[in-house]
């Protein structure tokens, strides 16, 4: 098995679930960490489009491959580690259209981060949660087809519901507004996915190995911080 380098800045973002699949996969990897102010600029033209994160995959002969874009990324370990339902072509796309979804309600939230007053940042996640999220999270219940996303397969769309649920926790948890919690009722199977991997490995990345103690959630400003 080869080992693995993820490129990318010294917090979870689009580094987050690249970390959780191999650690849930159970491969070796070491994190090399960019600084915005310092390394990063130079680095940037080393990247294929400019941006991070990259994995680097080293083979046991010393021969090393650099690859790009996060949900390429994420595919591709999620093929190589067994992390993909099965068994044809199909299912493999369904996994992909979980992620898909998933990160265009990730997205959702973005504007709200970027907003310039205290105010206009807390309206927009307010409505964020009230309103987009139930709204997604609806379809993504009625997908989940047993203890997991594709029945007794622990795959790569669980571990990106998780990896939501940690970015909600991130944001919301200091006011205990996490959508997953808050309606907790409305979302059972969704809920009890997060519960069982927050038992294993992707529970132990998350509590041991996700946060770098830098760029953290800044409860009082509603918005991330830089240390
Ligand atoms: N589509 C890209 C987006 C990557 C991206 O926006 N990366 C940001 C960090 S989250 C970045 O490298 N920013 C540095 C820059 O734009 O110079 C992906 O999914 O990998």
């Amino acid at each position: 098995m080869p080992t693995y380098e993820v490129h990318y800045f010294s917090y979870p973002g689009r580094g987050d679930l690249l970390r959780m699949l191999l650690e849930v996969g159970g491969a070796s990897y070491t994190n090399v960490f960019f600084d915005w102010g310092k390394t990063w600029p130079a680095a940037k033209e080393t990247m294929a489009f400019g941006v991070m994160p990259k994995l680097a995959v080293v083979e046991s002969d010393g021969s090393r491959k650099d690859l790009f874009e996060s949900y390429a990324i994420v595919g591709y370990l999620a093929e190589s580690l067994d992390l993909m339902p099965g068994p044809s072509a199909f299912e493999r796309a369904e996994a992909l259209s979980i992620l898909s979804a998933l990160s265009e309600l990730e997205d959702k939230v973005r504007p709200s981060l970027w907003l310039r007053t205290l105010d206009e940042r807390k309206a927009g996640h307010a409505t964020y949660c009230t309103e987009t999220v139930p709204k997604y999270l609806k379809y993504q219940e009625r997908f989940v087809r047993g203890d997991w996303y594709f029945g007794d397969k622990l795959t790569v769309a669980d571990l990106k519901l998780y990896q939501l649920y940690l970015w909600y926790e991130d944001m919301y948890s200091s006011y205990n507004q996490n959508p997953f919690k808050v309606l907790a009722a409305d979302f059972p199977k969704l809920n009890k996915i997060i519960a069982t991997l927050e038992k294993g490995k992707a529970g132990e990345y998350a509590r041991e190995r996700r946060n770098f103690g830098k760029d953290r959630w800044v409860a009082k400003d509603w918005r991330f911080g830089r240390k």
